[in-house]
C-alpha cells in the first residue's frame, strides 16, 4: 500500500473546511488508494482552536480508512512541516468598514507568512492551492514570499467560476456537464473574471454555435457566473461552502492525478503566455500530466475576449501593486 502523504489545510475550523475535510480523508481528492494525514491550522485563538478540535473529533467518528493521522496546528511553521499539498482557505473576511486595501493588507500579512512558513519547512515538491480571498493576489503573495520553492507550485483557485460556468452552458444548451469540453475562465477569481465558451465542444458540436448568442453571452451569462457568489450569499445567508471546497477538491484532485488532456482552469503565475505579464497570478486553460500543469496555448483571442481579459488583468495588476510594498 501506498505511504501517507501529508495534506495541510489552512481555516480548517471554517464552513469550507467543514465540507472538505471529510472529503480529502475518505480519498476524493487523491485516490482511494492514497493514505493522508491532515495537518490542520487554524488562528491561535482558543475559541478557533476548540472549533478545530470539534471537528477533528468528527473526522475520528468517521474512522476513514485512509487518515493515516491528523495534527492540531496554531502556527504554520509547524503546519506545513514536509506538507506534500497544502489548501489555504483561511483568510481574513472583509469587515463592516474595512476598506478594499485594509483587506488587502491585513490578507498580505498572513499570506506573506505563510509562504515564508512554506519555504523553509514545506516538501520541495508541495502543490499549493489558494482558497482564501483576494485568491489570485493571496497565491501570489504566498509565492512571492517563497523564493526557495518553485513558482509553478503555486496556484490560485478558479475551478469553482470554471465548475459555475459549465453548469450554465449546460442549463442554457440543455445538455449535460459530463459531456462539455474546453470550457475556460480566465483572469482574477472576482467578478471581471471571464468565462469562455469560444472553444467548447458538448458531443462534438461547438457550444458557440448551438448558443449563438452573443447577447446571452455579454448580458446574462458573463453577470450570471460573476455574480454567483454574490447570489448565494443572498439566497443561503451564508457565503458558498460546499460548492468551493469541491472546487478545491478538483482542482487538487486534477493536478495531482491528470485529466486524460481534458482543459481545466487553474489561476496559475504566468509565464507570459497570452501576453499576461510574467508572475501574474492568472486564470488559464490547462490540462494536466504527471503532477504538472500545462497552459493550452495558441487559441484565438478576439477583440470582446481582449476587452475582457484586459478588465481582469487591470483589476490584478491594481491589486498587485496596492500590495507592493508588503512584500
Ligand atoms: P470562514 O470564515 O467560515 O472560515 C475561515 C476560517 O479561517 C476561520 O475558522 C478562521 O479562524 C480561519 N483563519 C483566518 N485566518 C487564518 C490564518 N491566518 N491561519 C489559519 N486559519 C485562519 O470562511 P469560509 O467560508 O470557510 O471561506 C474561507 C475563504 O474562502 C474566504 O476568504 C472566502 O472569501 C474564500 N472563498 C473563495 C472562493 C474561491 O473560489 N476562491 C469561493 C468561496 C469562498 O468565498
Amino acid at each position: 500500500s501506498k505511504k501517507p502523504v501529508r495534506v495541510a489545510v489552512t481555516g480548517a475550523a471554517g464552513q469550507i473546511g467543514y465540507a472538505l475535510l471529510f472529503r480529502i480523508a475518505s480519498g476524493e481528492m487523491l485516490g482511494k488508494d492514497q493514505p493522508v494525514i491532515l495537518q490542520l491550522l487554524e488562528i491561535p485563538d482558543e475559541k478557533a482552536q476548540k472549533a478545530l478540535k470539534g471537528v477533528m473529533m468528527e473526522l475520528e467518528d468517521c474512522a476513514f480508512p485512509l487518515l493515516a493521522g491528523m495534527e492540531a496546528h496554531g502556527d504554520p511553521m509547524t503546519a506545513f512541516k514536509d506538507t506534500d499539498y497544502a489548501l489555504l482557505v483561511g483568510a481574513r473576511p472583509r469587515g463592516p468598514g474595512m476598506e478594499r486595501k485594509d483587506l488587502l493588507s491585513a490578507n498580505a500579512a498572513i499570506f506573506t507568512a505563510q509562504g515564508k512558513a512554506l519555504d523553509k519547512v514545506a516538501s520541495r515538491n508541495v502543490k499549493v492551492l489558494v482558497v482564501g480571498n483576494p485568491a489570485n493576489t493571496n497565491a501570489y503573495i504566498a509565492m512571492k514570499s517563497a523564493p526557495s520553492l518553485p513558482r509553478k507550485n503555486f496556484t490560485a483557485m478558479l475551478r469553482l467560476d470554471h465548475n459555475r460556468a459549465l453548469s450554465q452552458v449546460a442549463a442554457k444548451t440543455g445538455t449535460q456537464v459530463k459531456d462539455i469540453e474546453k470550457l475556460t475562465v480566465w483572469g482574477n477569481h472576482s467578478p471581471t473574471m471571464y468565462a469562455d465558451y469560444r472553444f467548447a465542444t458538448v458531443n462534438g458540436k461547438a457550444v458557440k454555435d448551438l448558443i449563438n448568442d452573443q447577447e446571452w453571452n455579454a448580458n446574462t451569462f458573463l453577470p450570471t457566473v460573476g455574480k454567483r457568489g454574490a447570489a448565494i450569499i443572498e439566497a443561503r445567508g451564508l457565503s458558498s461552502a460546499a460548492s468551493a471546497a469541491n472546487a478545491a477538491i478538483d482542482h487538487m484532485r486534477d493536478w495531482a492525478l491528470g485529466t486524460n488532456g481534458k482543459w481545466v482552469t487553474m489561476g496559475i503565475p504566468s509565464d507570459g503566455q497570452y501576453g499576461i505579464p510574467k508572475d501574474t497570478m492568472f486564470g488559464f486553460p490547462v490540462t494536466t500530466q504527471n503532477g504538472e500543469y500545462k497552459v493550452v496555448e495558441g487559441l484565438e483571442i478576439d477583440a470582446f475576449s481582449q476587452e475582457r481579459i484586459n478588465i481582469t488583468l487591470k483589476e490584478l495588476q491594481e491589486e498587485q501593486q496596492g500590495v507592493a510594498h508588503l512584500l
